[in-house]
């Protein structure tokens, strides 16, 4: 089946047939996977998600937008489930009945290898494969032994490559040994629905007293450092008033509850868990932290800048291509949390330099609008569309 395009004059207009595929589970690359694809969808491309979960921001009914549920048997000779070739298949079965014109995976492992193989499998169809890189699936995973020669393959065999930061192109191609083009596109942002608005009752909640509101959002792995947000919390609310609210889950949260109660502040420090809408407690916010060991973009620190909350964070992976030191927030090194309680203590006890550096957080958001940066995908889906099918 040949995809929907139209040509006039050589000019394109055209929809295309995409299938997405993402963890589905919490994690910025699900959710920039999601945004992507429910923003081509009102562009009006198809667009197919194939994954074992529906992603969490895939809520409500949108048109052009469907999932497909990939199923793993677990027979009880598989002492692993096969989750990479159930994928496979579900990917051919996809592009089969609705003729898919590109797989656009996101994290490499495994879905840009199911996706290899499905292309593989598909022999006579054009369908393409694009592959954007978000963070550990480069800085991590890809790197472990059992890995390595995988990721390299699937990402050399990819029909296009795309990195969320100069970093981490920088990383895949030197930590790889990769001799190919890999396209920059930033993570994005609805600066339209991520903005600062009135939430007095949450305000009222958090903050009775007027207490200045710190917050970290993260899915509490090793490498995202919450102890080092509790530690500096603890440094700021000696001197200033105030609470830290802590949105997320993960293998971390114990020993961060832990060391709340060590440090003897479990009547400021509170756990949210996972949430949904984060506008409500961003929008009460006076600072956001994120000292990271890596990070490649900072998804969640943009969030923050959307909603004029100012950014503390860490000198790590793509986090300096996003903050703008001394304009959006401060970054300090890996771990120095005497400076960057020392940084958040300047921005909340100076009212005027923290309005400004508010209006910057938001201003800086903007850049990253999602109208403009989802047109870079839907390009860059054309650029591997049509070199490759005139090649
Ligand atoms: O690599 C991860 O930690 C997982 C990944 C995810 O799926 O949440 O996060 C990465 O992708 C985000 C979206 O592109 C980036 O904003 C995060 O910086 C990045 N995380 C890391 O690099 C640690």
């Amino acid at each position: 089946m040949r995809p929907a395009v139209i040509t006039s004059n050589d000019k394109i207009t055209k929809t295309m047939r995409i299938g997405i595929t993402c963890y589905p589970t919490y994690g910025g690359s699900g959710v920039v996977a999601t945004e992507l694809g429910k923003a081509l969808a009102l562009r009006g491309h198809s667009v197919h998600f194939i994954s074992y979960a529906l992603p969490i921001r895939l809520t409500g009914f949108a048109d052009r937008v469907y999932f497909h549920e990939v199923e793993v048997s677990n027979y009880p000779l598989f002492d692993f489930p096969l989750y990479t070739l159930a994928l496979s298949s579900k990917m051919v079965e996809v592009a089969n009945y609705e003729g898919i014109d590109i797989f656009h995976c996101h994290y490499a492992i495994p879905h840009a290898t199911s996706a290899y193989l499905a292309k593989e499998m598909l022999g006579g169809h054009s369908t393409k494969v694009i592959t954007t890189l978000h963070g550990t699936d480069i800085t991590l995973v890809g790197l472990e032994p059992s890995f390595l020669p995988i990721m390299k393959f699937s990402i050399e065999k990819s029909d296009g490559v795309t990195a969320v930061s100069r970093f981490l192109r920088e990383k895949t191609l030197t930590n790889y040994g990769i001799n190919k083009e890999i396209e920059v596109i930033p993570n994005f942002i609805d600066t339209e629905r991520f903005r600062r608005t009135p939430h007095p009752e949450v305000l009222r909640h958090y903050a009775p007293a007027g207490e200045k509101i710190l917050v970290h959002t993260s899915n509490f792995r090793g490498v995202k450092r919450v102890q080092d947000v509790i530690r500096l919390f603890e440094l700021v609310q000696r001197n200033i008033p105030s609470h830290l609210l802590l949105v997320g889950d993960g293998p971390e949260r114990s020993q961060c509850e832990i060391l709340t109660r060590e440090l003897g502040l479990q009547d400021k420090v509170k756990f949210l868990g996972k949430q949904v809408e984060l506008v409500p407690i961003l929008s009460v916010a006076d600072l956001f932290l994120i000292p990271s060991q890596s990070e490649s973009f900072g998804l969640s620190a943009l969030e923050a800048f959307a909603c004029g909350v100012p950014v503390i964070s860490s000198s790590v992976g793509g986090l300096p291509e996003l903050q703008v030191h001394g304009q959006t927030g401060y970054i300090a090194e890996i771990g120095d949390v005497e400076r960057m309680a020392k940084y958040a203590l300047d921005l909340l006890s100076n009212p005027a330099k923290h309005k400004l550096f508010s209006e910057s957080a938001r201003k800086r958001s903007l850049e990253f609008e999602a109208e403009k940066i989802v047109s870079l995908y839907e390009s860059y889906y054309e650029k591997v569309f049509y070199s490759q099918a005139s090649s």
